[in-house]
């Protein structure tokens, strides 16, 4: 039996590059080795106020961009996160059995807290959530971005905190980063990670953004006082756009090396957007002709519900038994 693989993202805005290359792209690779759940969270979403027509039609979008991706959904079960009630009953499991300092000391839970005039409960809860999506299946690995590697802990943790307490019952899984590409930078600031949320033109590169837009961002980016690459002395901003270019093109380190030595920043810009376009453009048109098919779309959908919801159900049941809570015959 093949192991299990779960991941997620939340349907809270435009899908950037940083989530094709920290975690997507990663997917699509894993779907042939494990048995893979890829899950678009809306729970999570709705931490933050998000306008529910917009929401519902980015859950949509983010279901399209994992199939254009190539998320096979013949192997891979693709789920909407509140339509398996069991996230959310899970979840409750877990919070009791979470000490709260642990998610006061979670970073994204201080820096989205800092950034909002008030500050809901499910903020904080977030982590536990996670940690319940990932349980939830007994997945040994999760693919994500460098920035989850603290709630991925937390996940361990709390897994091996029940498992002590109430006799082994979850499986405690391994995160897995991609080796290039695990951090993308924003564009404008190549000192925060490329984000959704983060407001401004230059900021990031939606998947879905057109070529001219895409090139005009790279073309505008952030670099440093050097006139040209230098792989010694360079900032942040040059080693992201070449952090980028080398993961859509999986050069080599020598390859990088030998190549862009030397080379002035317009070239490389250049460069950069050339293999950013070739790698988004058949995203986009695959993205295009599916969406042309509503049903399809929610037809995958039902059909990940289903086929996942036997194993929620099954470990839901046996952490509320293991809790020593009443069950009553069906
Ligand atoms: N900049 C990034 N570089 C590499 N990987 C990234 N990921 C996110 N940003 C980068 C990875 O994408 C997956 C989905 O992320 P998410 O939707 O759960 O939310 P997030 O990590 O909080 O991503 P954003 O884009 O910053 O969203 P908002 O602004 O809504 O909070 C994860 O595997 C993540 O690691």
């Amino acid at each position: 039996m093949k192991a299990r693989v779960f991941s997620g993202m939340q349907p809270t805005g435009n899908l950037h590059i940083g989530n094709y290359l920290g975690a997507l792209r990663n997917w699509v690779k894993l779907q042939h080795d494990y048995e893979c759940i890829f899950c678009i969270v809306d729970l999570h979403a709705i931490t933050v106020y998000q306008p529910p027509a917009e929401l519902r039609e980015k859950i949509r979008q983010v279901a399209g961009l994992y199939l254009a991706a190539g998320i096979d959904p013949k192997i891979t079960a693709l789920t909407v996160q509140s339509s398996v009630p069991q996230h959310a009953e899970l979840g409750w499991l877990l919070t009791c059995v979470t000490p709260l300092g642990w998610l006061e000391r979670m970073t994204q839970f201080k820096a989205k807290a800092e950034a909002a005039e008030t500050i809901g409960d499910g903020l904080l809860q977030y982590p536990v959530l996670m940690a319940a999506d990932v349980l939830l299946y007994n997945a040994a690995v999760v693919p994500v971005g460098d920035d989850q590697r603290q709630h991925m802990e937390l996940t361990r943790d709390i897994a091996e905190r029940f498992n002590s307490l109430y006799g082994e019952t979850f499986v405690v899984p391994q995160t897995s980063l991609p080796m290039v590409g695990a951090r993308v930078m924003g564009l404008d600031d190549p000192t925060k990670k490329m984000s959704k949320s983060t407001a401004g033109s230059g900021h990031a590169i939606g998947l879905l953004d057109k070529p001219e837009e895409a090139r005009k961002k790279i073309m505008r980016a952030t670099t440093d006082s050097n006139p040209a690459v230098d792989f010694e002395t360079m900032g942040p901003g040059v080693q992201n756009l070449l952090g980028i270019f080398q993961a859509f093109t999986d050069w080599s380190q020598d390859e990088m090396h030998r190549h862009f030595t030397g080379m002035r920043y317009g070239d490389l810009k250049k460069q950069v957007a050339e293999a950013v376009l070739a790698g988004l453009a058949p995203i986009q048109q695959r993205y295009a002709e599916l969406m042309q098919d509503p049903g399809y779309l929610e037809s995958i959908l039902q059909e990940g519900r289903d086929r996942v919801t036997p194993t929620a159900a099954g470990i839901v049941k046996t952490v509320k038994e293991r809790m020593g809570l009443y069950t009553i015959a069906p």
